[in-house]
């Protein structure tokens, strides 16, 4: 059986086992859903957009010949996960996540654990502070019940419609970030608070890190629940996983 893989990317994480699978010469392709205007270039063949739900997914596999789905989504990435492990299920397509460990809080951090975003609005019900609000252009909406706040807005793209936070100042950045970049950010923005997503990994970990520098409190908001699957926790993973399954050698 030759291999073709279907890499779920837009994580660190992706773009690392898109380089060990390009120089290890594997087949694979590597997906985006198309959420920002530039992302990373990868040194693999690369699909942008959504498949079309768990069919749209189920029938790009058969169509494609994929042999095996690497999930390499970031963790709230909830509703892709979701469908991979569906479609994988229909097509009888091996399936692996990629995945990083939760950040756990270490000696100096004040965390504040709320199980999504609603609950880091309900944290936010109260009286006016400078907040800086690290989870991305998504989910700005429903901070709209607190427009008391300054809001510190960090965002890949310019944002196109209106924000509804009133008292904003937006960054248009695209990380990974540095511990120093974001330390500076904080201080200059004289924040007070952070909301974060327990992404996990490397390239977010700055703010949470440059927080407890400065004895900022962090709203943490905790991970989607997604459904069980295979996974593994590094690229060389992956490589192994995939050599457990015989290649054609031509024998
Ligand atoms: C489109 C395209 C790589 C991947 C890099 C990682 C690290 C930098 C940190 C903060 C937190 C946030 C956000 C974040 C980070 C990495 C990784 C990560 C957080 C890109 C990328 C795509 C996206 C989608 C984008 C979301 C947004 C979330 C910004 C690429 C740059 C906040 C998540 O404008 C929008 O619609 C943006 C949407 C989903 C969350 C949200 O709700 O807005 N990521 N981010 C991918 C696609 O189209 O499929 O990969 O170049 C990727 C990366 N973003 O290879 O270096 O591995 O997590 N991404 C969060 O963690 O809270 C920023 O500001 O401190
Ligand atoms: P999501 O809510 O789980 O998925 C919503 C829909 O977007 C999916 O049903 C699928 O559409 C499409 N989609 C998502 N990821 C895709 C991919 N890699 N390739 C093709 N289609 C994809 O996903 P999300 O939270 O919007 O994340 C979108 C992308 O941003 C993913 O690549 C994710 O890794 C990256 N990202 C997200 C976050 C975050 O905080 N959510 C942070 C960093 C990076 P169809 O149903 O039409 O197939």
């Amino acid at each position: 059986m030759t291999h073709h893989l279907l890499i779920l990317g837009g994580t660190t994480e992706a773009t690392a086992l898109a380089h060990v699978l390009h120089d290890a010469e594997i087949q694979a392709t590597f997906s985006y859903a198309g959420r920002v205007a530039r992302p990373k270039r990868q040194p693999l063949p690369t699909r942008i957009g959504g498949f079309g739900g768990v069919d749209g997914l189920a029938d790009y596999i058969r169509e494609n010949g994929i042999t095996h789905v690497v999930d390499a989504t970031h963790p709230f990435a909830a509703q892709m996960s979701m469908n991979a492990v569906a479609a994988c299920a229909q097509t009888d397509t091996y399936l692996a996540a990629l995945t990083r460990p939760k950040w756990q809080a270490q000696v100096g951090d004040e965390w504040r654990h709320v199980p999504d975003i609603a609950g880091a609005v309900a944290a936010l019900d109260g009286h006016t502070q400078n907040v800086m609000l690290a989870i991305g252009r998504m989910h700005l909406d429903a901070f709209a019940p607190c427009p008391q706040h300054q809001y510190l807005l960090r965002l890949v793209d310019a944002p196109d419609g209106d924000v509804p936070l009133p008292n904003r100042h937006i960054i248009v950045d695209q990380g990974p970030f540095s511990v120093e970049g974001d330390t500076a950010l904080m201080r200059d923005h004289s924040i007070e608070i952070v909301v974060a997503k327990n992404a996990g990994g490397t390239g977010a970990r700055a703010k949470i890190d440059a927080a407890r520098h400065l004895d900022i409190p962090i709203i943490m908001i905790d991970r989607p629940a997604i459904p069980d699957r295979p996974e593994v926790g590094k690229p060389q993973d992956v490589m192994d996983w995939l050599s457990h399954f015989s290649t054609d050698r031509g024998v």
